[in-house]
């Protein structure tokens, strides 16, 4: 009888292990999709009037063959979803923006975010001009949920993806951009586009993020956009060979006890990771991870403070199971008494 039971138990701890080496052991998510009936990632959080509204990119099936650059998410719209408390009824305002309003469109509408100034609500978003290079736009609107009418061109000196906007306590506001592979920021190596511009090799130094101040309008940036340095604690640059901790895509900006907060993707694997400044141009020291990875291959966040509790959002692919088609998310974020983000893990 005993022998029994142990070799069913060792039968059992078997299966598990050959199923977790497949990745095919049944993960628990820690949260659940806030829609579900349309998919949607990339959710860059954001409080006005009181509650929260949610900037994601509306994913959808546009049967293009997947790929290294991300052909596949060929997003052509964008939904603004917005909550009164977490945990309470999401609603989905409908389409605020349309890829056949914006008169420079091309292709690809990826992540984007928004700000509020002066009665004005301003969405930012990546798009393919139709060279096939992304810039970033801007449209305006009257309310968080649109409809927001897109600027004629994209951003004069704008380029690559990822737009996250930040408003300082003094009143300026930072365009925060960026995002490598699909993303084309190593065509931007000179300054200028170069269709052929390359990765970075394993020992050279990781490609950096952007930011650039914006204008009194919102509509343009102030300055030339300048790289963001990201230093490890013994103030040396990250490689490109450090795919773990280096910058891939995805930025967010938050202050948090006076100190300036700037998380990423690693991107090929997987993680959102922060680094810390005195300065919203950094420089900005690496601390660690905030989520480790998620199912599906891109991983995207934004943190935000809501009623006296800090909040991350971010996606995965629990509803379809397939890469390009995302469910946004949203879980509690926590520090520690030294500013140091406690890590999540999406899955129990
Ligand atoms: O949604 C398209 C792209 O996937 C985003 O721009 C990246 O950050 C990644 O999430």
């Amino acid at each position: 009888m005993l022998s029994k039971l142990l070799s069913g138990f060792l039968l059992l701890i078997s299966v598990a292990a050959n199923a977790q080496e497949k990745g095919t052991l049944h993960k628990r998510p820690i949260s659940q999709p806030l829609v579900k009936d349309i998919f949607t990632a990339d959710p860059s959080a954001h409080v006005f009037n009181g509650k929260i509204y949610i900037y994601p990119s509306h994913d959808i099936n546009a049967g293009i063959p997947e790929n290294d650059l991300g052909d596949h998410f060929a997003m052509k719209d964008y939904h603004i979803l917005s909550m009164d408390s977490i945990g309470g009824k999401v609603t989905d305002h409908g389409v605020a923006l349309d890829i056949k309003n914006i008169p420079w469109a091309g292709r690809q509408l990826w992540a984007p975010d928004a700000a509020y100034k002066n009665g004005t609500y301003y969405l930012y978003f990546p798009l393919k001009d139709k060279k096939d290079v992304f810039r970033i736009g801007v449209a305006t609107g009257k309310t968080p949920v649109g409809p927001f009418t897109a600027e004629k061109e994209p951003i004069k000196g704008s380029f690559s993806i990822d737009p996250c906007v930040f408003k300082d306590k003094d009143g300026s506001y930072y365009l925060y951009f960026g995002g490598i592979w699909g993303g084309q920021l190593q065509k931007w190596t000179t300054g200028n586009y170069d269709p052929d511009g390359k990765l970075r090799t394993p020992n050279e130094n990781a490609i950096l993020p952007r930011v650039a101040k914006l204008s009194g309008d919102m509509k343009s940036f102030a300055e030339t956009p300048k790289e963001i340095t990201i230093l490890d604690a013994k103030g040396n640059r990250f490689l490109e060979a450090d795919n773990d901790k280096r910058f891939f895509e995805a930025s967010w900006m938050h202050r948090y006890n006076g100190k300036y907060y700037f998380s990423y993707s690693t991107g090929d694997t997987h993680k959102i990771v922060y680094a810390t400044g005195d300065s919203p141009y950094g420089p900005f020291t690496y601390q660690g991870v905030v989520l480790n990875p998620v199912e599906g291959w891109t991983n995207h966040h934004s943190i935000v403070a809501f009623k006296g509790k800090w909040y991350l959002f971010y996606h995965d692919t629990q509803l379809s199971g397939k890469t390009h088609l995302r469910n946004v998310k949203v879980t509690e974020l926590k520090y520690r008494k030294d500013g140091s983000i406690i890590p999540i893990d999406p899955y129990f």
